[in-house]
């Protein structure tokens, strides 16, 4: 007679087929919570209670209530259940936000195996390249409260959930590889330490404060963190535009029982971008939702975000070879020692249907893993081990695993029951094991011959352990200066300058002496250049009159500058441009260069004086087929919220030139580096709004076109892939 898990094992199976085969949204995650999603919008379905009774208009609208005879209102009464099941309802629709990325936005895909690393794992989901495997991405910010801006200055989460056939593997991850500290125990400190101080709750959703500096200084292992998070990495442009890292160290095993060390890295198809940190201050204010919204109009657009998955591999026999331990998560694996080996990729197309019970209900845990992959003795990982599954409990119930959006595409049973908000019905006589039903012991899948059951069942690497108990940290954990030393050496001299700039903005929001003295001085440990620069910035102390600085190394990385994650060849796909008009524009350059510019995959806006229909050069108001319509007016939009400029010709310039909006639109585009594009007549706007003598592009496609339309461009067009607003003036001479 067949075990029930061997049945189980049977539909596992089946259930593989069926998530290769699934067509719905080409998503299996999809298929599978589709028995509980409801159509919110429908026409057809009548409003009812919560236990399915329909609802009277009248009920909608008012209270159960008494009215005299005369229609004079009375007393309500305690007996509308209706009414009072809806109250009850929404006093208690809140639940407590994540202690830490609180803020954070989601969306579904797939990930795509492109290569086998069966050289160096059994895991199928890294081995079986004719597999997809469906996935849930949230990406977040750290510090903040859930209604907190999304491009304050912060390491952002990127947390994958990838629903294998083998069960839920949780990446939970940033987009900055190395973390502030080395052992769990610290996390409470760091987090009291950078969230709004206990006195006055203040600041809210930033670092730039004593209590996260000093905690930070007087703890010397976070100085390689705080490199990457003053650098631009903090003010990413777009989640669809930073890397993403495991950070912690995870291991690998073979079919044959061999174990390796691993490091997971997700590179964006796009390239590393980030804001400008003048963008980004005011975007905190113009556009809060500004990455979330990013993420929504991107896939909506049919611009999925893509990343390339890679692994490094550090062997058993290799792991005491390099100057830093390889179980430290302040540290990253030099590529230069350690390449990364790129084997799939991930894509999310598809947006949520609900924030909360998708994006919010949605819980992670580093604990998750499926067989082939497990755990290192990284301090940090193995107190996150512990610290997801608990918070889920907290946050969302001990059956959190049942919700939708957490439990696995796969077949799972086991003798957990009951618990708060249990609604999975398990059916049967016995919920103990070993049991009168169950011949095989679930505990012997790992000795059967059945290779479903061998692949799916988890199998703990027979790993020699020896020791002391003691609270002791291996000797290579103690030395915390030289990557911050190798990242600052690695910068390119803008992306310094922005460092330099990110220390003493934060530094000058500390009003505390020791904190900003110390802070320089450990600046100096780090190379005296970016000390002193800061110091004399911050009126902080410095390390060279001190004496403090100290000698330090030269050596640099290739792949630690953002530079070093751009793509091949730049692309203006995805990125907002933004087309300034006013009546008595060139309407045939304007509808060329709008469908050029969506032709490439940009997504160009028409901003003009107001939201209505805006006249070309010698059309009439109200005339049919007359005008454009314009997506914003000039005061709804800011420049802040796109990644080029384009000013068309035509009449309307006079009226552009006069415009105090479109004259600052024109000045912090040019501030904030952006690419501006302007042609014909609305050249002399460009000129008249800079006061500047413009710059023009010296690459030959922009000449060409400067010879025949009179164009102007300024910015870097290549860099920034906006060449594109480049040829369609071309196109439009043609
Ligand atoms: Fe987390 N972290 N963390 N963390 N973390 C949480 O879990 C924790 C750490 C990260 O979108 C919490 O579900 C400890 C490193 C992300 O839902 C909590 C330690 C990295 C997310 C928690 C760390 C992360 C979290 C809060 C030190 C980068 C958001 C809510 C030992 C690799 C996941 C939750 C999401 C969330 C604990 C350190 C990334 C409290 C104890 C290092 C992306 O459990």
């Amino acid at each position: 007679m067949a075990s029930i898990m061997e049945k189980v094992h049977d539909k596992m199976a089946q259930a593989g087929d069926a998530i290769q085969d699934s067509a719905t949204f080409g998503n299996p995650k999809v298929a599978n919570i589709k028995s509980d999603i409801v159509d919110g919008n429908s026409q057809s379905q009548k409003m009812t209670t919560d236990f399915g009774v329909g609802i009277s208009e009248a009920a909608a609208n008012s209270w159960l209530r008494v009215v005299d005879e005369a229609g004079r209102q009375g007393p309500m009464l305690l007996e509308d259940s209706i009414s009072r099941e809806k109250i009850h309802r929404f006093d208690h629709e809140r639940i407590p936000e994540r202690v830490v990325h609180a803020r954070g936005a989601g969306a579904f895909g797939y990930f795509k195996l492109k290569e086998s690393a069966a050289d160096v794992t059994c895991a199928a989901v890294l081995t079986d390249t004719s597999r997809t495997t469906p996935v849930f991405v949230r990406f977040s910010t750290v510090l903040g409260s859930r209604g907190s801006a999304d491009t304050v200055r912060d390491v952002r989460g990127f947390a994958v959930k990838f629903y294998t056939q083998e069960g839920n593997w949780d990446i939970v991850g940033n987009d900055i590889p190395v973390f502030f500290i080395q052992d769990a125990v610290k996390f409470p400190d760091l987090i009291h330490a950078a969230k709004p101080e206990p006195d006055n709750e203040v600041p809210q959703a930033q670092s730039a404060h004593n209590n996260f500096w000093d905690f930070n200084i007087l703890h010397s292992e976070a100085t390689h963190m705080l490199m990457w998070a003053m650098s631009d990495r903090g003010i990413p442009r777009s989640y669809r535009m930073m890397q993403g890292f495991g950070v912690n160290t995870f291991t690998f095993t073979t079919a044959e029982g061999q174990r390796s060390f691993v490091k997971f890295h997700f590179k964006p198809e796009l390239g590393v971008h980030s804001l400008v940190w003048d963008e980004a201050l005011k975007l905190c204010g113009q556009d809060p939702d500004f990455h979330r919204k990013d993420l929504e109009e991107a896939i909506k657009n049919g611009a999925p975000a893509k990343w390339d998955f890679g692994i490094q591999i550090i062997t058993e026999a290799q792991q005491d070879e390099f100057e830093f331990d390889i179980l430290d998560a302040t540290k990253v694996w030099p590529e230069e020692l350690v390449p990364v080996r790129y084997i799939g990729e991930l894509v999310l197309d598809r947006c949520v249907d609900e924030y909360f019970s998708q994006t919010e209900q949605v819980a992670f845990c580093t604990s998750h893993v499926v067989p082939g992959i497990g755990f290192s003795d990284d301090p940090l990982l193995q107190g996150r081990n512990f610290s997801y599954f608990d918070t889920q409990i907290s946050r969302l119930g001990i059956n959190w695993q049942e919700l939708p959006i957490n439990r696995p595409v796969c077949p799972y049973l086991n003798m957990n029951r009951d618990g708060a908000m249990r609604h999975r019905i398990t059916k049967g006589k016995v919920n103990y094991w070993p049991n009168r039903f169950q011949g095989t012991p679930p505990v012997l899948q790992s000795q059967a011959s059945d290779a479903v059951a061998a692949a799916t069942t988890y199998k703990e690497h027979a790993q020699p352990v020896i020791g002391i108990k003691q609270r002791l940290q291996a000797p290579k954990f103690k030395e915390h200066i030289n990557q911050a030393t190798l990242f600052w050496n690695s910068m390119s001299p803008i992306e310094k300058l922005h460092i330099i700039k990110a220390f003493s903005f934060e530094l000058s929001h500390c009003d505390d002496e020791t904190v900003f003295n110390n802070a320089c001085l450990r600046l100096g440990q780090i190379h005296t250049e970016l000390a002193e620069e800061v110091a004399s910035r911050v009126g902080g102390t410095s390390p060279k009159e001190k004496r403090e600085s100290r000698k330090v190394h030269s050596k640099k990385s290739e792949r630690l500058s953002q530079m070093a994650f751009q793509p091949a060849t730049p692309t203006i796909k995805s990125r907002r441009v933004a087309i300034l008009i006013a009546d008595g524009y060139d309407k045939f350059f304007v509808t060329a260069a709008k469908a050029a510019l969506t032709a490439a995959g940009a997504v160009p806006l028409i901003i003009g004086p107001r939201r209505n229909y805006i006249y070309a050069n010698g059309e009439e108001r109200g005339q049919e087929g007359a005008g454009i319509w314009a997506d914003h007016h000039f005061e709804d939009q800011r420049s802040t919220m796109f990644d080029g400029l384009l000013l068309p010709p035509g009449a309307h310039t006079v009226t552009l030139t006069s415009n105090g909006r479109v004259v600052h639109w024109i000045r912090e585009s040019f501030g904030h580096l952006k690419p501006i594009g302007a042609v014909g007549a609305a050249v002399d706007v460009v000129k008249h709004a800079l006061q500047l003598p413009v710059v023009h592009t010296a690459d030959a496609a922009s000449e060409s076109v400067v010879d025949s339309y009179g164009v102007v461009t300024v910015g870097n067009l290549e860099a920034s892939g906006l060449t594109e607003l480049v040829k369609i003036t071309k196109e439009a001479d043609d």
